[in-house]
């Protein structure tokens, strides 16, 4: 049988590039303890733009028993972040670039058996040119941030090389309530330099562990072969992997068998479903229509970085539970195998990908690093049940269009329709592509990354974009792959504004889900984001270092109210939730209470006396008139005989508390906050011919602000944005008629006509 062993405890760390760590003389004393998942980021990662980008090593010392010389040894890391080269005794094993996937190196030559073993990895996280992600909106932590196991394998084994995979591949297909057909494909590796005869065992276990159906086959692997077996198998009346309503997994026990030996074995969960999307219906499970309501999910914690533990993923997942999402974009990365198992067992449906986002690299037009990173993506998860959409890319058009990056999005689609034909291809456009833009039919359904409401517009834009686009393309399956805003729950405000207030973050969700709601041919839709995550670019509300746009803190320790907004909406679980309660000094005398609560019925109570019983959906509000000082508020519902309550106190002042307002000028990326608009009431508007051959509002933020004349004209108008900015990257492919809006009076046609009679003087070169 195979053993894994942990080589998880007592790593040494150096912050510094020291060749010498390869060597066993290598002297390590004053190299810093530590043990894996670890990143060096877990405290500079998400407090400010500077966060350490360098090498780093580690070592470890472990012995290997003599009885085992005659095994195979690999040395698995679960994810490294994000170039390593690792040696094993001083010998080079090799290198894996990309920071989320599975690697392993055969290192059976290289270690000393019944001696100490010296272990040395060099981990770099600087952003190189050729692997992925180039730039994004969050922080790359450095470090071995997941598991790191020695596996000791028998000359004859299952392949551990294939791109990190298991090595078994299971395929379910003509699935249906009667039957279903399993197509079990595995890797046979003979290390050995004998002929070797072995027995395939293939075993399927119900949930009560009960064996449902086997296979068994008699092979002959040549010395050093590689043999790929494919069996089918055909369970009758299978039990359906039913996503939150019956998260069915079986259980194929693949062995290797040799006389009375069992030399291999890997068990593997799977569920088994059919599925399909229509561009009317949405998203089809098992022939009924399922909703898909979903949220996006980074795997980053706070004073943790990716340095997570199973705990810190338990809470994520039961987090995500409590509020009744069904589906999750695991953004914008492979996660950890073990959030992929939860979402298995519990019935979350799954939108994977890989970090081709943002910008394409300017020298590997092949885009050969997102093509690997694909593959080990499809390999490593291939037996998931909940996994049914496969991302080729997020947002790659946001620094600029690229005949490349259109390229390698197609190839990317290719690349996964052949390893995977069962499962559907998608990918997350930036909002401003056009809605006849190829990259909407690159992939068998597509998602668009929209924010209307928050960087542009108004949140009630959603329903005319998305009814424009579906009647545009009646024949495209259609997801908002992300939407959100930015929500500090130290701000607040009675009339929320386009602001970092708790209030818009939570009304802008209320109005977003309205519109979807009424729209049940998206796919799915995914609130951009769970939890607030690290991102060094940002400086946001006061905020360095995050982007704060999730439904639950960064440390998971406070639910925003908008979380309860879904909940009210998601869950069946009975609640009740009043709004604002850190919103405690209110000047105004009568204030909307406002609660969330999927209870039928409320009673709201203001300083003990009753002021009205409420019936209404989700969503409820009452007008009240707080006293002076404190006051009570107390909301109740019977539920099941049961009293379910949530209590508030607000203190009435007299004095407008100043601390619940958002910094000045901190909204900055909220497009709306980007210009200063001057005093145009005295402009008359003039035809102007707007050509290519000079500068206008057609052009992208890039073009206007590396021109000297043009840069000088945006200056006059701009607050606060220009090309020195962090975040210039993620806007300079935009031009300004995809971002004017004529909201507030923004962008109204006097300023598009000043602009441009100002630009349309320059030419461009
Ligand atoms: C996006 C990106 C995501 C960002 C998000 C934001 O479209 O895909 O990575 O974090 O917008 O908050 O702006």
């Amino acid at each position: 049988m195979r053993k894994m062993v942990s080589l998880n405890e007592n790593w040494k760390f150096l912050k510094n590039d020291v060749m010498e760590a390869i060597e066993d003389s290598c002297n390590v004393q004053k190299w810093d303890d530590v043990s894996i998942p670890h990143t060096w980021n877990d405290m500079d990662g998400a407090n400010g733009v500077d966060y350490y980008k360098g090498v780093c090593w580690y070592r470890k010392s472990f012995r290997v028993n003599q009885v085992d010389d005659k095994k195979q040894m690999f040395i698995e890391f679960q994810g490294v972040n994000s170039i390593a080269d690792v040696y094993l005794n001083g010998k080079y094993m090799g290198q894996h670039r990309g920071g989320y996937s599975t690697f392993r190196f055969n290192v059976t030559e290289a270690i000393r058996f019944g001696k100490e073993n010296i272990l040395a990895v060099k981990v770099d996280n600087r952003i190189v040119d050729d692997v992925y992600p180039q730039y994004a909106d969050f922080t790359f932590f450095g470090g071995i941030y997941r598991d790191v196991n020695l596996v000791i394998v028998n000359p004859v084994h299952f392949d551990l090389t294939d791109y990190g995979s298991l090595g078994v591949y299971i395929t379910q297909s003509s699935v249906s309530e009667k039957s279903a057909m399993l197509s079990i494909k595995a890797r046979l590796v003979n290390s050995s330099d004998v002929l070797q005869k072995v027995q395939l065992w293939l075993d399927v276990y119900n949930m009560q562990k009960q064996k449902v159906i086997y296979t068994v086959e008699e092979i002959t692997i040549e010395p050093k072969e590689t043999k790929v077996i494919e069996l089918p198998i055909e369970i009758s009346s299978p039990i359906l992997w039913n996503g939150q309503k019956n998260p069915y997994l079986y259980e194929v026990k693949s062995s290797i068998i040799s006389f009375n030996d069992v030399i291999d074995e890997l068990t593997i969960p799977t569920g088994i479903r059919y599925f399909e999307v229509s561009p009317e219906e949405g998203f089809i499970l098992n022939g009924s229509k399922l909703r898909l309501n979903g949220v996006s999910r980074h795997q980053d914690f706070k004073d943790k970085g990716w340095a997570i533990t199973t705990e810190e993923q338990n809470t994520d997942m039961s987090l995500i539970k409590e509020m009744g999402a069904n589906s999750i974009r695991l953004a914008h990365y492979q996660h950890d195998q073990y959030f992929y198992d939860l979402c298995d067992k519990e019935g979350m449906v799954v939108w994977a990908e890989i970090p081709f986002i943002s910008k394409m690299s300017d020298t590997d037009l092949d885009g050969v690093n997102a093509k690997q990173q694909m593959i080990e993506l499809v390999k490593q998860n291939y037996n998931h049940p909940a996994i049914i959409f496969w991302g080729v890319q997020n947002e790659i058009q946001i620094v600029g269009d690229s005949k490349d990056a259109r390229r390698v999005v197609k190839e990317l689609h290719e690349i996964v329709k052949k390893e995977d034909p069962n499962r559907l291809t998608t990918l997350a456009n930036v909002g401003f592509v056009p809605n006849d833009d190829e990259y909407n039919y690159m992939t068998d359904v597509i998602g668009y990354n929209q924010y209307f409401g928050w960087y542009q517009g108004n949140v009630e834009d959603f329903g005319t974009w998305i009814d424009k686009f579906h009647k545009k393309n009646p024949h495209v399956c259609l997801s908002i792959s992300e939407y959100g805003a930015e929500g500090v729950i130290e701000y607040h405000s009675e009339k929320p504004r386009v602001l970092y207030t708790e209030e818009y973050h939570t009304l802008y969700h209320e109005i977003a889900w309205k519109v979807f709601e009424k729209r049940p041919f998206l796919w799915s839709t995914y609130v951009w984001n769970m939890f607030d995550f690290g991102s060094s670019i940002r400086d946001e509300g006061g905020v360095k270092g995050r982007n704060n746009k999730g439904l639950v803190t960064y440390d998971r320790k406070i639910k925003k109210d908008a979380f309860y907004m879904y909940k009210a909406h998601w869950s069946n679980e009975k609640f009740i939730h009043i709004n604002s309660k850190r919103f405690v000094d209110r000047k105004d005398r009568e204030i909307v209470v406002k609660i969330y609560s999927n209870c039928s019925e409320i009673t709201l109570y203001l300083n003990g006396e009753i002021v009205k019983t409420q019936a209404a959906k989700k969503i409820f509000t009452f007008n009240i008139k707080l006293e002076k000082g404190l006051n009570t508020i107390k909301a109740c519902a019977l539920e099941n005989d049961e009293v379910i309550e949530d209590i508030a106190i607000f203190n009435r002042v007299d004095i407008e508390n100043k601390k619940y307002m958002p910094p000045e000028g901190s909204a900055r990326f909220s497009v709306t906050n980007w210009f200063e608009i001057p005093d145009l009431d005295d402009v008359v508007i003039e035809e102007i011919e707007i050509t290519d051959e000079v500068y206008s509002t057609k052009c992208t933020f890039e073009e206007l602000l590396s021109n000297d004349e043009a840069a000088k004209i945006m200056k006059k108008y701009l607050n606060n944005f220009s090309i020195d900015d962090p975040m210039f990257d993620r806007y300079k492919g935009r031009t300004i008629e995809m971002i004017a809006t004529k909201d507030e009076n923004l962008f109204n046609d006097k300023f598009m006509y000043t602009l441009n009679k100002e630009l349309t003087q320059i030419k461009k070169d």
